[in-house]
């Protein structure tokens, strides 16, 4: 049986008190748990922001890299050990902004990961600057005058390029992020869950604010259409939707069972590492070049 205290880590938190990250923290143990997944099982991969340190904050596998780049490790890591449970953690910077690139293009490779993005609509790390989901005319510290560009709109985006399962989840609602995380993580597929996560030190918004405007999206809704789904998730000012936006019936095949068929053989962890002799010999190699590059820039001629 899992517990709650199998994922208790003895990291020290880093995020400032009352910060709503923590109730994504608690909705995920809380659906690991649900789901029964041990610590093991799991591998969380994350960039670099408050958001991108929730993985210090759980006791499993992690990968912690560079800021932006968490998806392409963790569609390389779903490829190669299809038996984890891949979550991506990170931040609307992070996701959005340096990682926009890799956040487009994952939606065309449908790898079997969850994709978390805590969207407080502020670069909370670097202190307040504003990030691709800031609202137009909100004044942040760096945009003192307001921002004057439009923000983008990440769901719709998913959407509209098949993203086979798009939610939007509030930090402060953790009964239902659980649910949501739930769903998204038992998905198979690309199932990714922006949630809504004041930043109550840089943030432009209070908390209060986020609450008089978000609802769930009704029971009636349909999930299925498409169309309908891109226009509901543009819905955002004076009410905010949150729930399931988006849910293809047959999503198409996985990255990683394509990948494993046409092109490669077993997971990276399964291959043996070469002998140290044969890495000493490619060091050398290396090397060697490296020194005749040199020379050749220098003008010294080739040894
Ligand atoms: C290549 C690179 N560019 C910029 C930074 C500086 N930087 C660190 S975190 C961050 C933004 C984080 O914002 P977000 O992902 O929204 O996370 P939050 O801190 O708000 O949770 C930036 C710009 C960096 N670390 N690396
Ligand atoms: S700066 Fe904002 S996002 Fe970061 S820990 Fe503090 S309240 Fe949370």
């Amino acid at each position: 049986m899992v517990e709650l205290d199998d994922y208790q880590s003895d990291a020290e938190n880093q995020w400032c008190p009352g910060c709503p990250n923590f109730g994504i923290l608690k909705a995920m143990k809380n659906a690991l748990v649900a789901l029964a997944k041990r610590p093991d099982e799991i591998c969380l991969v994350s960039g670099i922001g408050q958001a991108a340190k929730l993985p210090h904050y759980l006791r499993c596998n992690f990968f912690n890299g560079l800021h932006g780049r968490a998806l392409p490790v963790a569609t390389a890591i779903s490829v190669v050990s299809p038996q984890l449970t891949t979550i991506v953690v990170t931040g609307d910077g992070d996701c959005y902004g340096e990682g926009g690139n890799h956040f487009l293009h994952t939606f065309r490779r449908n790898p079997n990961l969850t994709l978390i993005v805590h969207n407080n609509q502020t670069y909370g790390l670097t202190k307040g600057q504003a990030s691709p989901t800031t609202d137009s005319g909100e004044k942040t510290r760096l945009q003192f005058e307001g921002v004057t560009i439009s923000p983008l709109q990440p769901l719709a985006l998913a959407i509209l390029h098949d993203c086979p399962f798009v939610a939007r989840g509030f930090a402060g609602d953790i009964t239902h992020l659980t649910e949501l995380f739930v769903a998204a993580i038992q998905f198979r597929g690309l199932a990714y869950v922006d949630v809504i996560q004041p930043c109550i030190t840089w943030g432009t918004h209070s908390v209060s604010w986020y609450r008089d405007r978000i609802y769930r999206l009704p029971q009636d809704y349909d999930p299925h259409d498409k169309y309908a789904a891109m226009k509901k998730a543009t819905e955002w000012g004076d009410r905010i939707p949150t729930g399931v936006f988006y849910q293809m019936d047959e999503p198409p095949q996985l990255f990683g069972e394509y990948f494993r068929a046409n092109s490669y053989e077993g997971a990276l962890t399964a291959l043996k590492f070469p002998s140290r002799g044969a890495i000493a010999e490619l060091l050398g190699q290396f090397k060697t070049a490296k020194q005749r590059g040199e020379m050749d820039r220098q003008g010294r001629g080739v040894v």
